[in-house]
């Protein structure tokens, strides 16, 4: 069975190794979303990438779910020591390696998508893993700084680095807009539509709908690409009882003015693209709505506590895929 899941970080990196436990002999493509990339010290770090790259190869910081287990910050305490910044954002040392073999490789040429399959030589995920694109996206989230006087920009409407909002500002102000720049004028990366044309099932793990998912479809040709597939696509709700299940997802679906419930993150995709749904057993009471706008529904567990959980997740998906296939 081919299989293609779009992924952003944690959610659709715990997922994936639940699918790889559910469906072992699975060919599985991740397109993995690039948006939330940022250059930094001269190097071009891809978090949603290494997540993935890193969980599924054995790396990763458990208890984060991002960058590397057994990391040590001796380069940022440097840096910092320079009063190199920004300071805000944890680069460990050997998450720094990471990025340093990525940036000579793309400085001498080569696309992201090949420097991404050079570091999964040594990581091993047992997935392919592809760049939603070579071309350079990059989130900006527009706010208005609180006006407190502290600093030069307060009180000002300005476009900022996702990375910027999620990680120095924590999601405390509204995002006001969220634009992936570069999206529109995007290709989608070497085998990214040929695997959404042979797939047998296309998969929407419970990953942000607004900065992960969202924008590996703002990617010309890559939600048309899966909609004319004709393949089953089903998705995992990341908001479980009128919260997300990790991370801010609430901040940027109000951005785009999309209330943070199972239901309307299903119709925020519609059914236009999405033919079956999962929500945890505690949404139960959304799977009429959500059957009412064309999607087929169902309610099971959807909190990842521990890998059998997660594999458990991927089983229902793929069982929903079958009653799509077989309607
Ligand atoms: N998230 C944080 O909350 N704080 C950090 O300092 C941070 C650093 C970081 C470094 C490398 C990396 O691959 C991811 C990192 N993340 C950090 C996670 C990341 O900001 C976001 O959670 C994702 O981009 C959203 O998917």
């Amino acid at each position: 069975m081919r299989i293609v899941v779009l992924a952003g970080g944690i959610g659709g990196a715990r997922f994936l190794r639940g699918l790889k436990q559910a469906a072992p002999d699975a060919d599985v493509t991740v397109i993995g979303n690039t948006g939330d990339d940022i250059h930094l010290f001269g190097l071009k770090v891809c978090p949603d990438l290494d997540t993935v790259m890193y969980t599924l190869g054995g790396g990763i910081n458990e208890e984060q779910g991002w960058g590397r287990a057994d990391e040590t910050f001796h380069l940022k305490e440097e840096l910092t020591a320079y009063g190199v910044g920004p300071d805000w954002f944890g680069l460990g040392d050997r998450d720094f390696a990471t990025h340093i073999v990525r940036t000579q490789m793309l400085s001498a040429g080569y696309p992201l998508s090949a420097v991404t399959e050079a570091l999964c030589d040594r990581w091993k995920p047992g997935v392919r893993l592809i760049p939603m694109s070579d071309d350079r996206v990059e989130t900006h989230v527009a706010v208005t700084l609180p006006d407190s006087g502290a600093t030069p920009d307060s009180g000002e409407r300005k476009a900022i680095h996702f990375q910027e909002y999620w990680v120095r500002l924590r999601a405390s102000v509204p995002a006001e807009a969220i634009v992936p720049v570069g999206a529109e004028q995007a290709k989608p990366a070497p085998g990214v539509l040929e695997a959404i044309a042979e797939a047998d099932v296309v998969l929407f793990p419970p990953s942000n709908p607004v900065v992960s998912i969202g924008t590996i479809l703002a990617v010309p040709g890559i939600r048309e690409g899966i909609a004319e597939a004709g393949v089953p696509v089903v998705g995992l709700s990341p908001i479980v009882g009128d919260a997300p299940v990790r991370g801010m997802a609430d901040k940027v679906l109000a951005a785009v003015g999309v209330e943070s419930t199972a239901a309307a993150v299903a119709e925020h995709y519609g059914s236009g693209l999405l033919d079956g749904w999962l929500v945890d057993t505690v949404d139960a009471g959304s799977v009429e709505r959500v059957e009412a706008a064309g999607i087929r529904c169902r309610a099971v567990p959807l909190m990842m506590t521990d890998l059998d959980a997660a594999a458990q997740m991927a089983r229902e998906a793929l069982t929903l895929a079958e009653e799509v296939r077989s309607a």
